[in-house]
């Protein structure tokens, strides 16, 4: 499989532990070429921050990621609504949630951050405060996405597909030279939402948390679960814990299982990745693809995951 910049994007199986530092990981395949924008930042001493910032931003332009950014898939109304979320080193975080018209959504999150005393701005608030700082008010539609749109107007059924296309929210994590973790996490959603709808990923705790003593962790997926379960949280707990970032994410991901009544139809993915720079991924369902960029690794991995045969119903 070729990536946007024509690389290869086969999936490897991951054998034996991954570790690195500087490192960035993120979700999917697609966060193979946001990786190297990333690496770009890490490899000449930048700041994580920045590199997630960065990074991310590569599927937020990308028109042919369908649920990132310019060029996602729109609401049931046709509207494009964007969450993204951010998180430094220090701890601080900054959210857009349901942002219109605005292409990097990332950018705003952080701005949110750094330049005021809230965490999470969202809706009209967000595009206001984001056309109030510079940023410049596009259509987000493509003709593909119209097209798409087009198309499930015909049966206008909401249901969510399991690894659409393997295009989903990017979550990024990254630890830099300096040894500083940040992470990042953007996405226009599930496709064909209610209108207003947010998922998890600009919910600090549940789409990503960071915590630069322990770990960092970042989900994609179906939000409704994780933010449940606040999964990414529970995932930098168990390393606060001492889990490794592996058996983090399994503990993550057993949680959504054991406490949703149904999850036969759906998938989340879980990244994680410890002080050490060891790196965590599962998830529900088979599908999950995660990229890693090292001094030593450039690949796409496949997640262990485990798929339920049996529930509890607790
Ligand atoms: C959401 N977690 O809005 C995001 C999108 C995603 O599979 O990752 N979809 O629920």
């Amino acid at each position: 499989m070729l990536g946007t910049t024509g690389l290869d994007l086969t999936v490897f199986e991951r054998e034996g532990p991954i570790q690195g530092k500087p490192i960035v990981i993120s979700t999917w395949n697609f966060g193979y070429d946001a990786n190297k924008k990333a690496w770009s930042v890490l490899s000449s001493g930048g700041r994580a921050l920045d590199a997630v910032e960065q990074g991310v931003m590569v599927a937020e332009s990308d028109l042919n990621n369908t649920s990132v950014g310019r060029g996602g898939n729109p609401d049931r109304d046709g509207i494009v609504t964007l969450d993204a979320c951010i998180m430094n080193e220090k701890g601080e975080a900054g959210s857009v949630a349901a942002i219109e018209n605005i292409e990097h959504p990332i950018s705003v999150a952080r701005m949110v951050m750094e330049k005021t005393p809230h965490v999470m701005l969202a809706g009209d608030g967000a595009k206001q405060f984001a056309l109030e700082n510079g940023f410049e008010a596009i259509d987000l539609l493509t003709e593909k996405s119209k097209a798409n749109y087009k198309e499930w107007l015909k049966t206008s059924k909401y249901k969510p597909i399991i690894n659409i296309e393997n295009h989903d929210t990017i979550g990024m994590l990254a630890i830099d030279a300096r040894g500083n973790l940040s992470g990042a996490c953007t996405t226009s959603g599930l496709a064909f939402k209610i209108h207003g709808r947010v998922g998890d990923s600009p919910i600090i705790g549940a789409g990503l948390y960071v915590d630069n003593q322990y770990g960092a962790a970042v989900c994609t997926g179906i939000g409704e679960l994780v933010m449940k379960n606040l999964s990414s949280f529970l995932a930098v707990e168990e390393m606060r814990h001492k889990k490794s970032p592996q058996k983090a994410c399994e503990t993550a991901i057993k949680r959504i299982i054991e406490k949703i009544p149904d999850v036969s139809n759906a998938q989340v993915g879980i990244l994680a990745i410890n002080k050490k720079g060891e790196v965590g991924a599962y998830a529900i369902r088979e599908g999950f693809t995660y990229a890693v960029h090292t001094n030593e690794i450039e690949k796409v991995f496949g997640a262990k995951f485990k798929m339920p045969t049996e529930h509890s119903g607790k």
